[in-house]
């Protein structure tokens, strides 16, 4: 790859391509246990932006190689958290190119000295590529944000007598090209008589703010080094209730693995051995979404241990997996979650915050967490790209369903459809089935949102990352969402699911509320007719300044967010016991966009407002909700009330 280069990205196609798909190596999410330790490297790093013309001073004067305070003044950046809003500077709100991060760390002495001591670096996210240093010593690459990476660094720790002070320093490049993820294009502006010489800016053709910066965890975490690398569960309830388990162990060949099954009380309900088995659980409690169940969300634990010979002697390592074990299947006109009919009733979200950006904050996502129950939302998609493992995490415990999105988004172009970026989708799929395939909310893959998909290029390379996904996982529907103009569209046949985007009365026929219903009628009877799947309205909306009111309604205020909503609701209720299985709504919160004069402080089709108010049409949403969620939950006896009990209480 072009180092250094924030424009000249093209340079880095010819090397993925012609790379082997398939990637080395697990991805469990760190934690602690017996023979598991971890370091969180979270607080403040020093930063710095390389603002000269090239964007390559960093790579020319190489500060990675001494302390970076030494190559210039750097400045305090909180981690996790995306860069662009922290500081006064403008020029770092809008930068493009590489940023510089750089951290020391004290290491236990046990990580240096111990030979049997595996120490990994794991970075959650980079946006969008990363470069890292450990010590000076180039240690690892990763293209594409919103998916962890990680490397052993053991050998770069165990050297000698005690080099306990380690210097982590990672260079981020947030440059979108016609082959990264989301995809974008830089142009330069050569009129000198209105711009500056060498002067460019990045489009992207996409709906939200281009965050960037390491706006997940960083840590270093320790491991035997005969370890437990990789876990896989499926779960089915056909004939017996079967946990089905796969392990990969990296290290050794000499080694017993043992596998206990918990139930939520930390009982031990089946025992397995070896690398790949299945269990049986008698007296099962499935994993239902929330308010399905007078139980939702209910969770096993996989205890996994793991004893080997090394040459340094024995070593264990334990690794304890959440597992829910459910089904989900996909009739003609049916989602089936438990073999039970499944209705979405939920929102699309971002990870979006004032300041923090695309950073990750525990408050915000508890926050989250309690809006979605308050409204009765039993769904979410990852619009538009995997979000951080910890909300993957609790959605499990929730009962949240995802629909788990990849950041295929603003694959707008002709040129963005070519041989480079179907090789990288395709990996980027892999890592996010790698990282999400064992938790029991996620039900179905989704590889993008509104591609151009009536074009020819576009119906081969997504029917390529469908196919290429349903091999990594064949037990989840897959599926990319449509945005319903497209009557051509050549992906659909591909998918499981239809997914369509719909803004009836926004975006055409402005005002026009009246015209909602017969719209969208025509809308689901044209997708189903053809293809004979069932449907989510995976978008609709309208935006909505907070405190503006008009009556009868005009566009923007509360009152035609609200009334808009309704519309959609009565064209919903005559499919959804036909095919339609979901409504999501855009969006669950105001979230930041690139500047445009159709954009006031970015998106405000939020339900809640960016800093988590409601506006008026949550309350709307929550009565409709809850009123969905009393029809079509399971058994039917569970009280209203008890469910609400739930919700606000457990
Ligand atoms: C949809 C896009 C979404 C946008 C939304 C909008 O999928 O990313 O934010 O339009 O315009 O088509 O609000």
């Amino acid at each position: 790859m072009a180092r250094g280069s924030a424009v000249a990205w093209a340079a880095l196609g010819p090397l993925l391509w012609g790379c082997a798909l398939g990637l080395q190596g697990g991805m469990l999410y760190p934690q602690e246990s017996p023979s598991r330790e971890c370091k969180e490297l979270d607080g403040l790093w020093s930063f710095r932006a390389d603002f000269s013309d090239n964007r390559r001073r960093g790579f020319e004067e190489q500060w990675y190689r001494r302390p970076l305070w030494e190559s210039g003044p750097t400045v305090d950046m909180p981690v996790p958290s995306s860069f662009n809003d922290i500081s006064q500077d403008w020029r770092l709100r809008h930068f493009v190119g590489w940023v510089w991060y750089e951290r020391e760390v004290i290491l236990p002495e046990r990580w240096t000295q111990d030979l049997r001591t595996r120490v990994v670096l794991r970075i959650g996210s980079a946006h969008s590529y990363a470069i890292v240093w450990v010590n000076g010593v180039d240690t690892l690459e990763h293209e594409g944000g919103y998916l962890p990476f990680e490397a052993d660094i053991s050998n770069l720790v165990q050297v000698g007598p005690l080099p306990s002070r380690l210097r982590i320093t990672i260079a981020i490049n947030n440059t979108l090209t016609p082959t990264t993820l989301p995809p974008g294009t830089i142009q330069y502006l050569t009129d000198t008589s209105k711009y500056p010489k060498g002067y460019f800016v990045q489009n992207t053709y996409f709906d939200f703010f281009n965050y960037a910066g390491l706006q997940r965890s960083v840590l270093l975490y320790t491991t035997p080094t005969t370890y437990i690398d990789d876990i896989t569960v499926t779960t089915s309830v056909e004939q017996d209730r079967l946990v089905n388990y796969q392990i990969s162990v990296k290290g050794s060949n000499l080694f017993k693995l043992e596998v206990r099954l918990l139930d939520a009380e930390n009982k031990v309900v089946a025992n397995g051995t070896g690398t790949q088995g299945q269990l049986k659980v008698p007296g099962v409690s499935l994993w239902w979404p929330y308010l399905m169940h007078e139980r939702p969300a209910y969770l096993y634990s996989l205890e996994v241990q793991l004893t080997a010979q090394t040459s340094l002697g024995p070593v264990s390592d334990f690794y304890t997996l959440p597992v829910g074990i459910r089904t989900v299947a996909v009739t003609k006109s049916q989602f089936l979650i438990n073999g039970k009919p499944f209705y979405f009733h939920g929102v699309n979200k971002h990870e979006d915050a004032d300041i923090r950006g695309k950073g990750f904050d525990w408050p915000l996502l508890v926050k989250d967490f309690n809006l979605l129950r308050w409204l009765g939302a039993n769904a979410f998609r990852t619009s538009h790209y995997p979000y951080a493992e910890e909300v993957m995490q609790m959605c499990d415990r929730y009962g949240i369903v995802v629909i788990d999105e990849c950041p295929g988004v603003g694959l707008a172009l002709p040129q963005f459809f070519n041989n480079v970026s179907l090789h990288h989708h395709m990996q980027v799929m892999e890592e996010v089935v790698r990282r999400d395939k064992n938790h029991p909310a996620v039900v179905m893959w989704s590889v993008a949102n509104e591609p151009a998909s009536h074009l020819e290029s576009a119906g081969y390379y997504l029917k390529m990352v469908i196919a290429h996904t349903k091999s990594l996982d064949p037990s989840r529907p897959v599926t990319f969402v449509s945005n319903s103009n497209y009557a051509a569209d050549k992906g659909a046949p591909y998918v499981d699911v239809i997914c369509l985007n719909s803004y009836y009365s926004w975006y055409h026929d402005y005002g026009h509320l009246e015209l909602i219903q017969l719209q969208l009628a025509t809308q689901f009877e044209n997708w189903y007719k053809k293809y004979q799947k069932p449907i989510i309205q995976s978008e609709y909306g309208a935006e909505t300044i907070a405190g503006f009111h008009q009556d009868p309604p005009l566009m923007f205020t509360e009152e035609y967010q609200k009334s808009l909503l309704e519309q959609y609701h009565l064209g919903l209720d005559q499919k959804r016991r036909k095919y339609v299985v979901g409504e999501l709504i855009w969006n669950f919160a105001d979230f930041m966009t690139e500047q445009s004069p159709t954009r006031v402080l970015g998106n405000k089709k939020g339900i809640f407002t960016r800093q988590r108010q409601p506006k008026s049409a949550a309350f709307l949403l929550r009565e409709r909700y809850w009123k969905i969620a009393n029809e079509t939950r399971y058994p039917h006896s569970v009280a209203k009330s008890q469910c609400l009990e739930n919700s606000l209480f457990t």
